[in-house]
């Protein structure tokens, strides 16, 4: 029939593709002006703004149709600060600079270099610079150094160095397999760093649509692109790998001080079905003395997977239940997925209807997707109103004592071909109404947006938890994330540690996986090493799938259980520690578990070490990945590292056979280092009212700076005081060892009323001298 018509004489597809992949350059610069912070370039094809937002953070935003529009970020909470750009132009050259960064605008065509201060190179565009295609896609070129080594990306499978890789970002549900090159993952974060030579920059693209990073197609370029939208993107100077990381969660956030229940083991199950099974399940961790925080309730809780309800046949009482709980020391976090059953008699849904708060096709129909619930609508969080109301649902769980929600399928998912909403779905965006295609990727982080702050307004004072699959830049601002449907196998435990390492680089510093693996069945000797792992994960859950073997830490018997009881323990001894570190990521956005070239960017050894962490810049984790072995190989960096087992120590920049049988994760501390740790008491008594210092005697005339942190842990009164901040300085010489108070500060009253102090590895003849004094006892 088409035969007939015009469509017969139709262009073809292949030559359709071959004109779509030209792509248009920016151009020559016609003019350009100063515009503040910035400067506006007027090219032959685009027009491209660059702006400076502090010493060494510069945003560059083409835009192919038209003035670059700069206040569409969806994340970015930084504003630019006032400074001196000093501008000068050396013949075709136009040079903008800070003290700390230099950009080079060649003027024919348009490209740009981008130096320090010393000039290093840090961005180099050659024959190709920005450019844009006719369908709408973006993209640019730069040039890669032989030496360049690539981190961040978010939530991607494979080895820590991402160079020769190739990823997308477009939040996806996928439930299997999670290997090597499955591509992409639940989170979209769309941010990576360059380390080279020991320096490092960082590169944040802004961009909401789907965006592909491409390590792979060559070795002497990398090019980032955009399905559509702004090139906008923000470049950090470094120079230190952490500096890096400041410098973009300056732009995307911070993590808020998660409460230290989070912090703790999460005991979880798709899904514990009745409120008998989930008292059983407290009371036989009380029993057996194993800690725990917090029990999920998966999705079986509801009524009929409609959320903001309980299956009353099931939990008949869920407050009482939680009031149980709660006395014995456990919280209660229930799953909230996104999709809102269609049911005419079903509160949620009516309101949603009747109120007109769900997503929509431009033409006015409800989009509706097939869920747990079946035909499912789904709120527009794009939208303020909408985010309001959701938040404000929460108080069904809020107002029987629930401190925490899991949000899941938020990508969001959907039971179809391309696993998600329609592209063409039409979002508010808070009035200025976009495709799902532009906000697909934002859709979770809006959710997560939705549900922390419905919940912190509910808490009265308390702060809340929330813990998400899907997300962008900046979700740390409102959730953790837990890497999703995992399976049990050896290799998801090794892969476990570089994702998550990665995804501490990108400003996400509370992350973990499922630990035993959610799909397949795990095994005794699987899940102890895995928990060996997870005391030391940030985030610490262990959870698996409908159908699977349970694997409650006592279900495998006798010498595993008691493993298992031993290392859960062990991250309540570590909580000061660790809680103090957290500290340190709600203040500097830095990582609580990081690679070794963190720490030691000038150790090429380090810089795709997958299998081994560091635990803050002292603490050294080497955990056995694989079935059977007891001994393993450990990269020990510069300093010499005291083995906490054994007492060993061992010389740096060298590796070291380590012998660990099934009871032993082979944790190191650098000496002349300190770290503090508790006494683990029981389920009720969680809050310490004994707190030790260890002071790894050694390193001769180095000083060890650190600061140690503490206060209620579950409000925020820290906000205005009630904290304990001892910064302490441990310097040890062949006299001994002196310990010294250099700042304390704070008003937070804790349970303990000094600090014991203890040395490890002192000489006879040597000496521990404390210097300065403060409120806490240093004895
Ligand atoms: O596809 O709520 O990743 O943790 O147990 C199943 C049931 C939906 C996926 C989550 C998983 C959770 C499961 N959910």
């Amino acid at each position: 029939m088409l035969q007939d018509t015009s469509f017969a004489i139709h262009p073809g597809k292949e030559k359709q593709n071959q004109k779509a992949l030209i792509y248009q350059d920016v151009g020559k610069v016609k003019q350009y002006k100063k515009t503040g912070n910035g400067f506006l370039f007027i090219c032959e094809n685009a027009q491209v703004a660059i702006l400076f937002y502090t010493n060494s953070i510069v945003r560059i935003v083409m835009n192919p149709k038209g003035e670059p529009q700069l206040d569409k970020s969806k994340v970015v909470v930084a504003n630019p600060e006032q400074l001196l750009i000093k501008e000068q132009i050396i013949n075709d050259t136009i040079m903008l600079k800070t003290n700390r960064i230099k950009l080079h605008v060649q003027k024919a065509p348009f490209r740009l270099k981008v130096t320090d201060r010393r000039g290093r190179n840090l961005l180099v565009e050659g024959a190709r610079g920005m450019a844009y295609r006719e369908n709408g896609e973006v993209a640019v070129w730069k040039e890669m150094d032989k030496d360049d080594h690539f981190y961040g990306f978010g939530e991607k499978t494979g080895h820590l160095n991402k160079r020769g890789e190739r990823y997308e970002m477009w939040n996806t549900d996928v439930y299997a397999p999670h290997n090597p090159e499955t591509d992409p993952l639940y989170e979209s974060i769309p941010y990576f760093m360059t380390l080279r030579q020991g320096k490092a920059h960082g590169v944040f693209f802004d961009n909401t649509f789907r965006t592909v990073f491409d390590l792979k197609k060559s070795d002497s370029y990398y090019t980032f692109s955009a399905e559509g939208g702004q090139l906008d993107y923000y470049i950090l100077a470094g120079p230190e790998p952490k500096a890096v990381i400041e410098q973009y969660t300056y732009l995307t956030g911070k993590m808020p001080l998660p409460p230290k229940w989070a912090i703790g083991y999460h005991q979880s199950r798709y899904s514990y079905e009745t409120e008998k099974e989930v008292r059983q399940l407290a009371t036989t961790f009380i029993e057996k003395d194993i800690p725990l925080d917090v029990i999920h309730l998966d999705i079986h809780y509801m009524d009929g997977y409609r959320v903001f309800t309980f299956d009353h046949d099931k939990f008949p009482n869920p407050e009482q239940l939680i009031k149980e709980l709660h006395d014995m020391g456990i919280r209660v976090v229930p799953i909230v997925d996104p999709g809102v059953k269609k049911d005419a008699e079903y509160k949620t849904y009516q309101e949603g209807v009747l109120k007109d708060l769900f997503c929509k096709y431009i033409e006015g129909e409800i989009f509706y997707g097939d869920v747990w619930p079946g035909t499912s609508a789904f709120p527009d969080f794009t939208d303020q109103k909408v985010r309001k109301w959701w938040g404000a649902q929460h108080t069904f769980y809020t107002d029987i004592g629930i401190e925490g929600i899991w949000n899941d399928m938020n990508e969001p998912a959907v039971f179809n071909e391309t696993k998600t909403m329609d592209v063409t779905v039409m979002h508010r965006n808070d009035g200025e109404q976009t495709t799902h295609r532009e906000l697909h990727n934002v859709y979770g982080f809006l959710m997560g947006k939705a549900t922390y702050e419905g919940l912190k307004e509910q808490l009265n004072g308390k702060r809340p938890f929330l813990l998400t699959r899907a997300g962008f830049a900046g979700v740390q601002r409102y959730a953790a994330v837990w890497t999703g449907d995992n399976r049990s196998f050896w290799e998801h435990l090794q892969m476990s540690l570089p994702m998550v390492m990665n995804l501490g680089l990108s400003g996400i510093p509370f992350t973990g996986p499922d630990v035993g693996g959610f799909a397949h069945d795990t095994n005794g000797e699987l899940i102890v090493r895995w928990t060996q792992v997870g005391a030391f994960t940030p985030y610490f859950r262990n959870h698996s799938a409908i159908g699977t073997v349970y694997q409650e830490p006592w279900q495998f018997g006798g010498k595993h259980e008691e493993i298992m009881r031993k290392y859960i323990q062990m991250r309540y001894i570590w909580m000061p520690q660790i809680y103090s570190l957290f500290h340190e990521a709600s203040t500097k956005g830095l990582p609580v578990m990081r690679p070794l070239l963190l720490e030691f960017p000038n150790d090429k050894k380090t810089y795709n070490l997958n299998d081994q962490f560091m635990i803050g810049d002292n603490v050294m984790i080497a955990p056995i990945l694989a079935p059977s072995v007891t001994d393993r190989a450990v990269y020990m960096p510069k300093g010499e590292w005291v083995e906490i087992e054994t007492g060993k120590t061992y010389a740096g920049e060298q590796t070291h056979l380590i012998h660990a049988e099934l009871d032993v994760l082979p944790i190191f501390v650098k000496r002349g280092t300190a770290i503090m740790q508790t006494e683990w008491m029981s389920n009720v008594k969680k809050s310490p009212e004994n707190m030790s210092m260890h002071v790894f005697a050694g390193a001769l005339n180095e000083s060890y700076r650190f600061i140690f942190y503490d206060d209620d842990g579950e409000t925020f009164a820290y906000e205005n005081g009630a904290y304990l901040k001892l910064e302490l300085e441990v310097t040890c010489s062949e006299h001994g060892v002196e310990v010294t108070v250099v700042n304390e500060q704070g008003e937070y009253d804790p349970l303990y009323k000094e600090i014991k102090l203890n040395v490890i590895g002192l000489a006879r003849n040597q000496k521990v001298k404390i210097n300065g004094a403060s409120r806490i006892n240093i004895v």
